[in-house]
């Protein structure tokens, strides 16, 4: 028994030992307890320099998470028992928290550095006002192909049902995207709620089956540069990572029309440091941070003074930084409501399931 109790007693003093030690460390840095920031963000979407460089100028400490789609993302989010104080979401997930109370309202006064946003990317449906979301990235959703291993020039959804291309198509893990690629491949829009339609997209896409290698997360950045297959579905800022990687390859969005879409920064309901929040917000809106930023993960900057800072084979790309009259024949994400989301996620899990 007197061991018992010696032992129990040894563990307080480690466990007490390790607290002061944990907390000695964070103070000696410049960080208090309770002075901490936790961001919860895609998968490689911001340079790891800015989050350190943050850390330096704040005195706050970047407690840091990622997640794969906007689904896991408003699931953890909705489910409680987190604490994210920042989180990058899309905009139909932006318009589907504000409907569900997951997000709280801004304070624009602390976000000076707003003022170098486009204003195009400012007031758009999902979020009037920008109440609750500011511009991070901004893209859309393509073909990215390689000459050296097919001859198709992928100017149709519908190349991507060739032949030629048994088994040689990675595809990007999300159901809004794949989904989407079916619909827009039959000429409906994709935010068509119509059951025929969506039917018959999952039926097509059923016939895709034969050509698709994988569905993949991050990986399918590493996969297509290192020439694993031949095409893949992808966003245009991991399009444009790729081609950095391997300049063969070639990003372009097919004619019958495509996804535009927009990754604002929100303030979660879940948030603790409020305050620490808008501070890099901020952070991450000033034009320089803005550009590295952009630099680095190889996705769209809506920030106009940032598009300064960048060489003029980033900022004058087309493929990446596409004309208004491109732009404006894409279709953006809608909030489809609970029920259809829900639709869509299992109509897109009954394609993977049918694939094995
Ligand atoms: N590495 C993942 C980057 C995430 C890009 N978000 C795109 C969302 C489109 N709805």
């Amino acid at each position: 028994m007197k061991q018992l109790v010696r032992l129990f007693a040894a563990v307080i003093v480690v466990a007490l030992g390790l607290m002061y030690l944990t907390a000695y460390l964070n103070s000696s840095q410049g960080y208090t307890s309770g002075n901490t920031l936790t961001i919860y963000n895609w998968g490689d979407y911001i340079d790891p320099e800015l989050l350190e460089q943050f850390e330096e100028e704040s005195g706050i400490k970047v407690i840091y998470q990622t997640f794969d789609s906007n689904e896991a993302m408003m699931t953890k989010i909705a489910q409680g028992g987190t604490t994210f104080d920042v989180s990058i979401p899309s905009e139909y997930a932006i318009a589907k928290m504000k409907e569900e109370g997951l997000l709280l309202p801004l304070d624009h006064a602390k976000l000076p550095n707003l003022q170098y946003i486009d204003p195009s990317f400012m007031d758009l449906s999902f979020d009037p006002g920008n109440e609750y979301s500011i511009p991070y990235f901004w893209g859309t959703v393509g073909v990215v192909f390689n000459p050296d291993l097919t001859d198709l020039q992928f100017e149709s959804w519908d190349d991507l049902w060739d032949k030629s291309l048994r088994n040689q198509i990675l595809l990007l893990d999300g159901a809004r995207e794949v989904i989407g690629m079916g619909l827009n491949s039959l000429h409906y829009s994709l935010n068509d709620t119509n059951e025929a339609h969506l039917q018959e997209a999952k039926a097509k896409l059923g016939k895709l089956t034969p050509n698709v290698k994988a569905i993949v997360g991050d990986e399918i950045k590493m996969l297509l540069a290192n020439e694993e297959a031949a095409v893949g579905l992808v966003w245009s800022g991991d399009a444009s990572e790729i081609m950095s990687e391997n300049e063969k390859l070639d990003y372009i969005v097919p004619s019958e029309g495509s996804n535009l879409w927009f990754d604002n920064m929100v303030i979660p309901k879940t948030a603790r440091n409020i305050e620490g929040a808008h501070a890099f917000i901020n952070f991450m809106l000033d034009p320089e941070h803005a550009a590295q930023n952009a630099e680095y993960v190889g996705y769209s900057t809506p920030n106009a003074k940032a598009l300064a800072h960048l060489p003029e084979e980033i900022s004058g790309d087309e493929r990446f930084y596409p004309s208004k009259e491109l732009t404006s024949k894409l279709e953006v994400y809608d909030n489809l409501g609970k029920k259809m989301l829900a639709h869509y996620n299992e109509l897109f899990l009954e394609f993977k399931m049918h694939r094995k």
